[in-house]
């Protein structure tokens, strides 16, 4: 990335056009969020037995990836059987050797540049010798 730029790129569209597909074209990755509803289990569950292993066959072991739980306005207010805790959280992302853990809200703005900058640390990392960018789709 060039010195001091910030860059920002947005998908825009009709439904089902494609851009989730566009965007999760994985050439020249550095890092990935895998994200989690807070309040849907089976969003949890499949953390483990989708996401985590479809980015590790497509770009390595070794790729950086930060567990991210989304939707934290609704824990508070949601059933407790469906929620996802804290503490299950950071035992799902350090079983699954993540780089991080970050609860966010992007409805209430909570914790978003959490996200951003546990990305970015982990791209630093990764940018070290012996560090890791997936560079094949
Ligand atoms: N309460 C709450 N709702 C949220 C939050 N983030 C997203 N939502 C809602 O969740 C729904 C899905 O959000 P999107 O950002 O479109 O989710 P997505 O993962 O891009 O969904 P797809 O593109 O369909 O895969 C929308 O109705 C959002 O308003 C949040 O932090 N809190
Ligand atoms: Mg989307």
């Amino acid at each position: 990335m060039s010195k001091g730029r910030t860059l920002k790129i947005v998908a825009v569209g009709d439904g089902a056009v494609g851009k989730t597909c566009l965007l999760i074209a994985y050439t020249q990755t550095n890092a990935f969020l895998v994200c989690f509803d807070l309040v849907n289990r089976t969003s949890y569950e499949n953390v483990k037995t989708v996401w985590v292993p479809e980015i590790r066959k497509e770009c390595g072991r070794d790729i950086p990836a930060i567990l991210v739980g989304t939707k934290l306005d609704l824990r508070d207010v949601t059933d407790s059987k469906l929620i996802v805790t804290k503490a299950e959280g950071k035992k799902l992302a350090d079983s699954l050797k993540m780089h991080g853990y970050v609860e966010c809200s992007a409805k209430k703005i909570i914790n978003c540049d959490a996200v951003m900058k546990a990305a970015v640390r982990a791209c630093t990392q990764a940018s070290k010798p012996g560090g890791h960018t997936c560079k094949i789709l």
